[in-house]
């Protein structure tokens, strides 16, 4: 009896799309390639945590004034260690640190950045609750600069990105990720036993709309009343339009929109007045919000920040926050229509 393989290798999948892509160098593939071996390396991190006495916080706190957990270093260390050396970049911007990082001047530069959340969602790592890490990789628009990159070179629209994706380090490892230009999006499932993420999740596709909200209703007098109006939408009863949707919210990103690309849905973190300095909202646009948004796009479904599409946004700075309202298509339209104020 023939033995069932092990199915397809990241590895292959990505090897399978540089050989359809006439101009890829491999350049790609390697950076790819190394970004998994981080992945693994911090899921091995994370699986043990409990186990190990790297739990707790540092009492470091990072640029987004948040407590630093010591698993957050450790994934922020993984990630730019690991790629630093690779030759294909030629910075990186973390959600840890508040400047560009920079390539030491021993390693070759290459003419991609890569932009990244090391550990989203790290207030829950003791709780056992799902995190994940979400990155977005660019290539610098004039590799004259690679040698010396500004913020100019790394400040592009999300559009621009050549891949985006994610880890989520839950039950199981998943990676999912997206080359953009209709390439679709494939999740990859970690075996350790194997050592190898194996292609698990085939071109998924967001269902065009959902039956699932997801927002922290906790701060619903920060909001303003084009927001309320929605959320209450969302939970009113009419049998038409299916409502009431049914809530869930994890308190981690990757994890909700994880949920709601497989089933459908659409998370939302509005702009609200909880804290003066951040008027709009507490995500992050080059790190979280613009990965999600291509993944989610390349899905069939769509992310906005309640005017626009993410990925239309012209960063102004490496840390800008942004509301986000992101997933199913209809889903997302309609809040964009409650928020613009189209509707009420
Ligand atoms: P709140 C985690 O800290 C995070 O950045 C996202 O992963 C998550 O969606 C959000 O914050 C939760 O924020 O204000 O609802 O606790």
């Amino acid at each position: 009896m023939q033995q069932k393989g092990i199915g397809i290798t990241i590895t292959q999948h990505i090897l399978n799309q540089q050989r359809e892509n006439p101009e890829a160098t491999g350049a790609f593939t390697t950076l790819l390639t190394e970004l998994l071996v981080a992945g693994k390396v911090i899921s091995r991190e994370v699986n043990k945590a409990g186990l190990v006495d790297i739990l707790g916080d540092t009492g470091k706190i990072n640029v987004q004034d948040e407590e630093v957990q010591k698993l957050d270093l450790f994934a922020n260390q993984v990630i730019i260690q690991r790629m630093q050396h690779i030759g294909q970049l030629c910075c990186m911007g973390s959600e840890e640190d508040p400047e560009l990082i920079r390539i030491p001047s021993d390693y070759p530069k290459g003419n991609y950045i890569l932009l990244f959340d090391p550990l989203d969602g790290s207030s829950n790592i003791d709780v056992n609750i799902s995190i994940g890490t979400i990155f977005g990789i660019y290539r610098i628009k004039d590799s004259d600069h690679k040698g010396n990159p500004t913020i100019k070179d790394v400040l592009q629209p999300g559009i621009e990105q050549v891949a985006a994706g994610y880890f989520i380090y839950g039950s199981s490892t998943i990676m999912v990720y997206t080359t953009g230009k209709g390439t679709g999006v494939h999740g990859f499932t970690l075996f350790p036993s194997v050592g190898e993420f194996l292609l698990s999740h085939k071109d998924i596709r967001i269902p065009s709309r959902g039956k699932i909200y997801s927002v922290n209703e906790s701060y619903v007098h920060y909001w303003d009343n084009k927001t309320k109006a929605l959320i209450e939408y969302f939970k009113t009863r009419d049998k038409e339009t299916s409502r009431p949707y049914t809530a869930r919210y994890v308190g981690s990103l990757v994890a909700d929109f994880h949920r709601n690309l497989l089933k459908g849905g659409i998370f939302m973190y509005p702009a609200d007045q909880k804290d003066p300095k951040k008027p709009t909202g507490k995500l992050r646009l080059m790190v979280e919000a613009n990965p999600l948004a291509m993944v989610a796009r390349e899905a069939g479904g769509y992310a906005s920040d309640g005017h626009g599409p993410i990925l239309d946004i012209s960063p102004t700075a490496l840390h800008q926050r942004v509301p986000l309202y992101i997933g199913s298509k209809e889903d997302v339209l309609l809040a964009e229509s409650f928020i613009s104020g189209k509707r009420s």
